[in-house]
């Protein structure tokens, strides 16, 4: 008996939801939601968040070899906007409920994901222009159509963050212009950098649609507005045509553009490699997880301060004093 008014209230409340998705609604952290859209968020929020961190990774290592005092400074502001993304959508991911110290036990243990392409090394100086024009750029296409997900914190930061990511893109994409107008060696390797990351950034947005459990249930809420499969398509036909301009080569024999589809064809994805680097197999993931590992344990004596000033400042005998 008890059980028959508490079902009715959950499908109430449920259909109630299912409509302000379908009006096209804002989800708000306290407005009611499905105990599902709520764990969905929270994975892909924290994914998202961790491979900010994570992402600081490959470009902080070139930080001391830039090549010139402006070139540091750029790609330090650049390497500190990723932390203060990776803040934004931990703090978006904790309106959910969840305590960001259970999302960072869960990364550094090895269980959460974080993006596959920050398992790559970064080879040579071009490498921070291509992460900036295909990674940056790819997480551009992904996330202005993030910047109109159900969840509004998630939405509201991805406008701030797509704002940072434009600088970012540019600053990579003029290294590599930079590079390719310069002499046959700096030529070669902004080639030889474009040829390294190119399928990398393409698996970046994800399995192909048919291998993409989560999509359906996430546009159905509007969480994803695009597929992986649409996205990846749109980074490509954008990208092309600025890798001529530059007078590089895409490595894909088989990239085309087709008037009738009016997109770029393109060949075979190694969907094998992409499995391999997000099961933990790919060529930096141990590198990775140990340095932020590492990073946590050299940062324990600043989270002890903040925690011993908050708790002396927060007892009303020091509030009073
Ligand atoms: N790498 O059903 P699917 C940045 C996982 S950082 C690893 O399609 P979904 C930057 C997926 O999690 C910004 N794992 O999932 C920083 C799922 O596993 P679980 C990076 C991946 O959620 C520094 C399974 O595969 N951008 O821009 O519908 C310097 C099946 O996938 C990957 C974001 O994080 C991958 N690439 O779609 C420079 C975007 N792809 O959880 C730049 C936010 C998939 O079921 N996230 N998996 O065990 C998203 O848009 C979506 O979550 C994804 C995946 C498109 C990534």
């Amino acid at each position: 008996m008890d059980q028959q008014p508490q079902n009715t209230t959950e499908e109430a409340l449920n259909a109630k939801f299912e409509a302000r998705i379908a009006a096209g609604e804002t989800i708000e952290p306290k407005d009611w939601m499905p105990e599902r859209y709520r764990t969905q968020l929270i994975r892909m929020m924290s994914q998202h968040a961790h491979s900010e961190v994570v992402g600081m990774l490959p470009e902080g290592n070139w930080i001391t070899r830039a090549p010139s005092l402006k070139r540091e400074m750029v790609l330090i502001s650049k390497v500190q906007d990723e932390a203060g993304h990776g803040l934004y959508i931990y703090c978006g991911t904790e309106t959910l409920g969840v305590d960001r110290a259970e999302l960072v036990d869960q990364l550094l243990s090895g269980r959460a994901k974080y993006s596959s392409i920050f398992n790559y090394p970064t080879l040579t100086w071009a490498d921070m222009g291509v992460i900036g024009w295909f990674v940056d750029g790819a997480a551009i296409v992904n996330q202005t159509v993030l910047a109109k997900a159900s969840y509004g914190p998630y939405a509201r930061a991805m406008i701030r963050i797509c704002k940072e990511e434009n600088f970012h893109k540019k600053q990579g994409y003029e290294i590599i212009a930079t590079l390719a107008k310069g002499t046959p060696e700096q030529k070669a390797m902004a080639q030889g950098a474009v040829n390294r990351w190119w399928w990398p950034s393409l698996m970046m947005l994800g399995p192909s649609d048919t291998n993409s459990p989560n999509t359906a249930e996430l546009m159905r809420w509007r969480v994803k507005r695009k597929t992986n499969d649409e996205l990846r398509q749109r980074f490509i036909d954008l990208t092309v045509p600025q890798a001529d301009a530059v007078g590089l080569t895409l490595p894909d024999p088989d990239l085309k553009f087709n008037p009738e589809t009016q997109h770029y064809d393109f060949g075979a994805i190694n969907w094998d490699e992409f499995w391999q680097v997000v099961k933990g197999n790919g060529p930096c993931n141990r590198e990775r997880l140990q340095a932020r590992r590492d990073a946590h344990e050299n940062g324990r004596w600043v989270r002890e301060a903040a925690e011993a000033y908050a708790a002396k400042h927060s007892s009303p005998a020091q509030s009073a004093a």
